[in-house]
């Protein structure tokens, strides 16, 4: 019996979701407990590549039950879509997915309000992925939220209709046009018909059942730490709490019931959207990386920014997690350079910190690098830690040294095979 949480230390695409891929066997429930579709976890075996968005990441493998807990927000319509595609792969997939009755729903009117909110902020918009995350938690502080519960009360329609009634007024503030509305929602309608049929359940009773029944759960995390609504770079941050104590809120799970906190981090870093970025590269290397890595988003295509790895931040999302253990992602891409830079300091107004500050803006702060040596070697069929080449062994070992948490996996490509264990 055990809880071992599993998230993110960057700003999002550290390659939470081929771990948890990988590490499935080993439990046997996959919770996901924040964000909702704006996540994008991609994972790969067989030499197909596979994007999930809502669905845990453990829904590959038919040992484990996939759950989607009550911190998370949906959007129906894109729920069965992502759905519908598992199924034609595996057609007994929702026999092992149970979603939370607890989790909010996500309506067309809360992505208007995205798009409408992102457009009147012009130069300094978040860069939110416009599903709708920002205003659905909103209104899920604001106590004016749809759960998934809801739909099946007889009042669902009224619920429904009020909080419309209130988001259309907002959006007249925008002076946002609208008039796509009833098809949204004539698709949303129906989503949530079909939605009604798939197994809603009180999952937290379930979690502690089964905890008592001697049951492993893996509370999976999206987005990452950099982008958690109270310890990231806000206001460029997400709506939910993406760091370990959001796996007991968004679970319904005690903080005396786990065990790890596994931090999963990319051998260099990347940001899609907006706001600070300290190692952030704006010249060739960071064309390089994008290519290299493929560093597209995987829900809106969009470009990631890309830059070396940043101590700094790192130290201080481990410090927040409290991370036991943390395993390094896509180190093949960095087998181009000669050198490799990690940046362990800043130059802050004047003077040389250690930490992340409170306003990590370009225009106060500059990154302190070491240089490395590379290793300039194809590591993509290495099958043993033991045959990487010394660099990359240095590699890892000055991270353990500069962060005091053990390094316990190198992913070295995209497909489940691909994976070191230390
Ligand atoms: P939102 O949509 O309100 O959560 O956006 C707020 C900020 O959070 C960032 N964010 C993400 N960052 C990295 N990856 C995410 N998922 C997709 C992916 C993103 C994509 O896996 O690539 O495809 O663009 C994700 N989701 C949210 C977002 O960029 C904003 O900075
Ligand atoms: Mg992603």
């Amino acid at each position: 019996m055990a809880i071992d949480v599993l998230l993110g230390l960057q700003w999002g695409d550290e390659g939470k979701g081929k771990i948890v891929d990988v590490l499935t066997k080993g439990y046997d429930i996959i919770a996901r407990f924040q964000g909702g579709p704006n996540a994008g976890h991609t994972l790969e075996f067989e030499g197909v590549k596979h994007v999930l968005h809502t669905i845990p990441s453990g829904v590959f493998h038919t040992n484990a039950i996939n759950l989607v807990g009550n911190g998370v927000v949906i959007d129906p319509v894109i729920f069965l879509k992502e759905l519908e595609t598992l199924e034609k792969i595996d057609p007994t997939a929702r026999q092992r997915i149970l979603i939370s009755r607890r989790a909010h729903l996500i309506l067309p009117t809360h992505r208007l309000l995205d798009a409408a909110s992102e457009a009147s902020k012009g130069k300094n918009k978040i860069g939110s992925t416009l599903k709708g995350i920002g205003p659905t938690y909103m209104d899920k502080t604001g106590r004016n939220g749809i759960r998934v519960g809801d739909i099946e009360l007889p009042y669902f329609m009224d619920k429904y209709n009020q909080l419309v009634a209130k988001h259309k007024q907002l959006l007249n503030n925008y002076t946002f046009d609208y008039t796509h509305l009833p098809q949204l929602e004539e698709e949303w309608m129906n989503a949530i018909e079909r939605f009604k049929r798939l197994q809603l359940i009180d999952s937290e009773h379930y979690l502690h059942r089964e905890l008592k029944a001697g049951k492993c759960i893996l509370a999976e995390g999206a987005q990452g730490s950099m982008l958690d609504i109270d310890f990231g770079t806000y206001p460029y941050v997400t709506s939910s709490n993406t760091t370990a104590s959001g796996a007991c809120n968004g679970l319904g799970i005690p903080p005396t019931k786990i065990r790890k906190v596994i931090g999963i981090f990319k051998a260099y870093a990347t940001r899609v959207g907006s706001g600070p970025f300290p190692t952030e590269l704006h010249d060739e290397t960071g064309e390089l990386i994008r290519q290299q890595g493929r560093e597209f988003g995987s829900t809106t295509g969009r470009p990631r920014r890309c830059g070396w790895l940043d101590l700094p931040a790192l130290k201080y999302a481990i410090e927040i997690n409290g991370v036991t253990e943390m395993m390094m992602m896509k180190a093949d891409v960095l087998s181009i350079f000669d050198t490799i830079k990690v940046a362990t300091h800043y130059e802050y107004k004047g003077e040389k910190i250690d930490y992340l500050p409170y306003q990590p803006d370009e225009q106060f702060l500059k990154p302190v690098y070491v240089e490395l040596p590379g290793w300039k070697m194809d590591i993509t069929k290495l099958t043993d830690y033991k045959d990487a080449p010394y660099e990359l062994r240095q590699y890892v070992d000055f991270i353990e040294q500069q962060t005091g948490v053990k390094i316990t996996l190198v992913s070295v490509g995209p497909d489940r095979a691909q994976t070191l264990r230390l």
